[in-house]
C-alpha cells in the first residue's frame, strides 16, 4: 500500500528564478520520496482545467497567463502526511505573508509570483496527479533510508 501522494507545481518564476534544485532539495531532505517529475509546458485547455475552480474570479485570466507562459516542473512526492507536509512547508499563499523558513517565505513577495503550488487534499492530489501524468511515469520503489524514516 503506497503512502500518501501530493502534486506539486513549480510555477514558471521557479524555473525562471533557478529554484527548482533548492525546492526539490528541501522536500528529498525532509524523507519526501519522488515519486514522478518532469519539465513540460502546460497548455491552456490544462491550465483552464487545473484552475477550474477559480473560474469568474478577477485574478483567473492572469493566473492562466501566468502558468502557461513558461516551462513549469510537475512532481508527485510521496511519504506519511504528504499533502499536509508539503502545504505547511510552502507557507501562505501569498508569499508576502508566508513565515520565513517557508519556500513562499524565502523565497517570493507577491500572490500572483507564488513559486509552487500544493495540492490542499488528498482528493486534490488524485485529480491533479490524474491531470499531469499518466500512470506509467510514476515510479514504485522504496528509498533507502526508509528504515529510517518511519518507525
Ligand atoms: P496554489 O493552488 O497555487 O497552491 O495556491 P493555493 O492553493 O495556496 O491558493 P489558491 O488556490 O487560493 O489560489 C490559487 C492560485 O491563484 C493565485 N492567486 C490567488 C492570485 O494570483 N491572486 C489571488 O487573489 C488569489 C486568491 C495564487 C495561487
Amino acid at each position: 500500500m503506497p503512502r500518501e501522494r501530493t502534486f506539486v507545481l513549480l510555477k514558471p518564476d521557479a524555473v525562471h528564478r533557478g529554484l527548482v534544485g533548492t525546492i526539490v532539495h528541501r522536500f528529498e531532505r525532509r524523507g519526501l520520496k519522488l515519486v514522478g517529475m518532469k519539465a513540460m509546458r502546460v497548455s491552456k485547455g490544462l491550465a483552464e482545467t487545473y484552475y477550474a475552480e477559480h473560474k469568474g474570479k478577477p485574478f483567473f485570466e492572469g493566473l492562466v497567463k501566468y502558468v502557461t507562459s513558461s516551462p513549469v516542473v510537475a512532481i508527485v512526492l510521496e511519504g506519511d502526511g504528504a499533502v499536509a507536509v508539503v502545504r505547511r512547508m510552502m507557507g501562505k499563499t501569498n508569499s508576502a505573508e508566508a513565515e520565513p523558513g517557508t519556500i513562499r517565505g524565502d523565497f517570493g513577495l507577491q500572490i500572483g509570483r507564488n513559486l509552487i503550488h500544493g495540492s490542499d487534499s488528498t482528493t486534490s492530489a488524485r485529480r491533479e496527479i490524474d491531470l499531469f501524468f499518466k500512470p506509467e511515469e510514476l515510479l514504485e520503489y522504496t528509498r533507502i533510508d526508509e528504515a529510517w524514516l518511519y518507525e
